[in-house]
């Protein structure tokens, strides 16, 4: 190597180091500014430890995760994007985006917010305008059957407007939308993975969803002034229908949300335990909280009728409050304390576990399930018994995520890297095992991770391959494309004892949580079924039917031709497009755009979609196809007439 090689390869390393430090710095100044002390000196020196960053150029190339052309990523990535309100399908390690799957924003490729259908799972206001067009996705989680994913649904929360919805994985698309009443700031979700009572039904039936802002409730303009009157739900909605099936009013709020394997409980970590209304008030206790939820003893509650409603909501409200809930034997809820202002919690793949990350503490809380049950059967006196490990690992711990041999990877926003560290070793440093190796590595991220997660780290079937570091920053890791740049996510080789950065994926702002699952355990359908759609056109219905000036033109596609060359309507007519692709080509997708009338949506092999509007410009406008189709595409086209 020459000099000239080396001195290039030195100053990109300090230029590295220098925009580490930089963040570095200023995240704690943003946090020591809001009035946190975090007892940083005592980690601070264990920086040393870290392993210098696996390089920065070139790690991709070498570490052979290249997926060559024609060849298939091996597994999928299911991530939310934040406020831009969508879901993503990434193949990893690749790093392929294969899908943007709109849900609570508009999108004019699809025709998600446009068409009759989608507008329909999204919801209109009376006068027929959209009842929301903005959306902020945090979690994406899978349906889970025998625990592990049963290639039935994905979901995924709002945290704007507290609603959740459901994607069909067979179609990749959303088939429901359900607002949370009396939420706002619906923050963490999660599936079931078992009845808590029936434990033959081993498969997803209930989604779990914890509300971060306390609110008046209900909100109606009440207690503005006193927001000590004002509380937080934890909701339950049934998985296949979608409807609420109860809530649950807390002490404090909920952030994320786990779930155990066998179904008994639902825990979301808490951060203002304090009920707090600023941020000074939300820091102020040394200790904050995860909540456990007894699902079937919130059930028998209900069943019983020993509940209120809020407001206009009918959906069942339990009291999961400390003073109505004295004794353990009879609760709904149980608060185990833990480190200060915690972040993720995140279940252990052996379903043994639960791990709450500090974040403004430098330590992770480690929950023992099995002593859950003990607590809510009386048996022992204080909720903090249930925790067996607190291993202190680095600044602003966020996240953990598993590899399913006993190691936990914890997510360090400060300090910019993922630390790896073993669950047994940390119970044994609890229990005061003071040779316990509890940190195995620390690797630098680029940097300011959120969240992190692992290939199918989710579920039983956790195998260890690869780690997603969702990184909050991306500062100048990729070409400057203007003030916002994109996100990092960094793909991770823990299959051996020392992770390995081995891909840099951009992301555009902002992806937050998202799942890492099997290539074979997802099972997508190619083209519809024409039978499913019950407004389905055929050579039998096709035409246009006028009954006074409410009109209905049903159209076919097939490539490169609509089914009627020329429709004629009279302005002021409501007309409704029903447009059926009658094309059984797998990736043979035809496009519908109006020009004037802000009409565009495709439709896909064998589906049918529809759009209303009311023809109040006269004149001629070409409907043309937007997806490229056939060599004659372009001519794709039919004329809109419309008599003045
Ligand atoms: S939160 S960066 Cu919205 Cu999932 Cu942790
Ligand atoms: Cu049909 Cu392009
Ligand atoms: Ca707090």
């Amino acid at each position: 190597m020459s000099d000239n090689k080396n001195k290039s390869k030195n100053d990109e390393q300090a230029l590295i180091d220098g925009r580490r430090r930089f963040l570095g710095k200023s995240a704690l100044i943003g946090l020591a500014t809001a009035g946190v002390s975090m007892g940083m000196a005592g980690c601070k020196e264990k920086e040393g430890a870290a392993k210098p960053a696996a390089g920065a150029t070139g790690v991709a190339a070498a570490s052979g995760q290249e997926i060559a052309p024609g060849q298939l990523d091996t597994y999928y990535s299911f991530t939310s994007s934040g406020h831009g309100g969508e879901m993503r399908v990434v193949g990893l390690p690749s790093g392929r985006t294969l899908k943007r799957i709109p849900i609570f924003n508009t999108d004019c490729m699809v025709g998600w917010g446009i068409t009759n259908e989608s507008r329909a799972i999204i919801g209109t206001k009376p006068d027929g305008t959209l009842k929301y067009t903005v959306g902020d996705t945090h979690h994406v989680h899978g349906s889970y059957k025998n625990g592990t994913y049963d290639s039935r649904w994905l979901f995924v929360n709002d945290k704007i407007n507290s609603r959740l919805a459901r994607v069909r994985m067979d179609t990749m698309e959303c088939d429901k939308i359900t607002q949370l009443p009396n939420v706002m700031g619906f923050h963490g979700m999660f599936p079931d993975k078992c009845d808590p009572v029936d434990a033959s039904i081993n498969y997803t039936t209930r989604v779990f969803c914890g509300g971060e802002f306390h609110m008046p409730l209900p909100n109606d303009g009440r207690d503005l002034d006193d927001p000590s009157k004002w509380g937080v739900l934890f909701s339950c909605v049934d998985a296949a229908t979608m409807e609420l099936k109860w809530q649950c009013r807390i002490d404090g709020n909920c952030d994320l949300v786990a779930t155990t394997y066998d179904g008994k409980y639902a825990a979301s970590n808490q951060y203002n335990t304090e009920n707090a209304a600023d941020l000074n008030g939300m820091m102020a206790a040394e200790r904050d909280a995860c909540v456990f939820f007894d699902i079937a003893r919130i059930e028998a509650l209900v069943k019983a009728g020993k509940f209120t409603t809020i407001g206009a909501s009918k959906v069942p409200v339990v009291d999961g409050r400390k003073a109505a809930n004295p004794d353990p034997k009879t609760s709904i809820t149980c608060y185990v304390p833990v480190a200060k202002n915690p972040h993720g919690v995140n279940a252990s793949p052996d379903g043994k576990y639960f791990v709450c990350s500090g974040k403004l503490s430098p330590t992770c809380t480690v929950i023992d399930l099995s002593l859950i049950p003990k607590w809510f059967n009386g048996e022992l006196k204080d909720p903090r018994d249930t925790v067996v490990a607190e291993p202190e690992v680095g600044l602003g711990p966020l996240h953990t995520a598993f590899d399913g041999r006993g190691n936990a990877y914890t997510s360090l926003f400060l300090d910019s890297q993922c630390v790896k560290w073993n669950v047994e070793a940390a119970i044994a440093q609890f229990k005061g095992d003071k040779k316990a190796q509890v940190i195995l590595a620390k690797i630098d991220v680029h940097y300011q991770p959120g969240h992190n997660y692992s290939s199918m780290g989710e579920t039983k079937e956790c195998d260890g391959k690869y780690l997603n570091s969702g990184n909050k920053f991306s500062k100048d890791r990729f070409l400057p494309v203007g003030p916002l740049h994109p996100e990092t996510e960094q793909l991770l080789d823990i299959s051996g004892d020392q992770p390995r950065l081995v891909a840099d994926h951009t992301a555009y702002s902002e992806p937050h949580d998202g799942i890492i699952v099997r290539r074979d355990v997802v099972k997508t359908r190619q083209i519809y079924n024409l039978e499913d759609f019950p407004n389905a056109v055929t050579a039998d219905n096709a035409g246009i039917e006028r009954k006074g000036n409410v009109v209905h033109v049903r159209l076919m596609s097939q490539a490169p031709a609509y089914s009627l060359p020329v429709i004629k309507l009279k302005k002021g007519d409501l007309v409704t497009f029903t447009l059926t692709n009658h094309d059984k080509v797998e990736d043979l997708t035809h496009g519908f755009a109006i020009p004037t009338y802000n009409i565009n949506f495709i439709v896909n092999p064998q589906e049918t979609k529809s759009v209303t509007f009311k023809a109040d410009h006269a004149g001629a406008f070409w409907i043309y196809c937007t997806h490229f189709c056939h060599a004659l595409h372009l001519e794709m086209r039919s004329r809109l007439l419309i008599e003045g």
